[in-house]
């Protein structure tokens, strides 16, 4: 394998991405390097569904390996919503839908506060189920989490999404005030995608049974 396509269309999640793979010394594109797009809309119930259906779905159709994820945040006082809805949570019913002023992760953000405001169970934890898929040969998974607590107040201006909110267990820094090596060496991303490169080596360096060589 000298190529992997990192299906995201987040410019946030990219940036992580190529920081967590570049030790494995392949050429890592993006959605932007391919030369047609298409839409995948992520319609499943769990984390797992939609990020087999987003690397499947890329993978047949540009017929190179990929690397797919559906990550969020679930809250314990909110039912673990957002979940799945983590991208668009403003627009959802759950909870009434928030307007729009700025950008999305701010009305993200918004509601979630609003829905938090005076609660004091403040647990939260980032999920992220990351798929590697190769067409028409195999697929696997890994996970990770990132467990915390959500503050009051945005803080930080590093990472994207729910970062300013979050401050990850052990820390008194958000997620968005930590250094970008820092978060992925403690983030559900960093977590599932170490998994999943020590599980690549392990496939890559062992011999197929039928390479008979004399
Ligand atoms: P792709 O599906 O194209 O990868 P997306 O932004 O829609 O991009 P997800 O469906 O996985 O990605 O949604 C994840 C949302 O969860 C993301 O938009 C953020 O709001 C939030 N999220 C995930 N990981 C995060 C992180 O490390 N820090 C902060 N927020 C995160």
């Amino acid at each position: 394998m000298d190529k992997l396509l990192v299906a995201t269309t987040n410019r946030g999640k990219l940036r992580e991405f190529r920081q967590l793979l570049s030790q494995m010394g392949i050429q890592v594109l993006s959605l932007d390097d391919m030369p047609e797009k298409i839409d995948v809309e992520e319609d499943r119930e769990t984390f797992l569904e939609n990020a087999l259906k987003k690397a499947k779905t890329y993978g047949d159709f540009y017929k190179i390996p990929v690397i797919a994820e559906d990550a969020g945040l679930e809250v314990e006082a909110l039912d673990n919503y957002p979940g799945v809805y983590s991208a668009r949570f403003y627009s959802i019913p759950y909870g009434g839908v928030e307007q729009v002023d700025g950008d999305k992760d701010s009305a993200n953000i918004k509601k979630l506060l609003r829905l938090l405001k005076g609660k004091e169970n403040r647990r939260a934890r980032f999920v992220s189920v990351v798929v590697f898929y190769y067409p028409d040969d195999f697929g696997l998974w890994t996970e990770g989490y990132c467990y915390g607590q959500i503050i009051d107040e945005p803080r930080g201006d590093k990472g994207f999404g729910y970062d300013p909110v979050f401050v990850p267990e052990g820390y008194d820094k958000t997620m968005a005030e930590l250094e970008p090596e820092e978060k992925n060496r403690i983030s559900h991303r960093g977590k599932a995608v170490r998994k999943l490169i020590s599980l690549l080596s392990k496939i890559y360096s062992t011999p197929k049974s039928n390479n008979i060589t004399r």
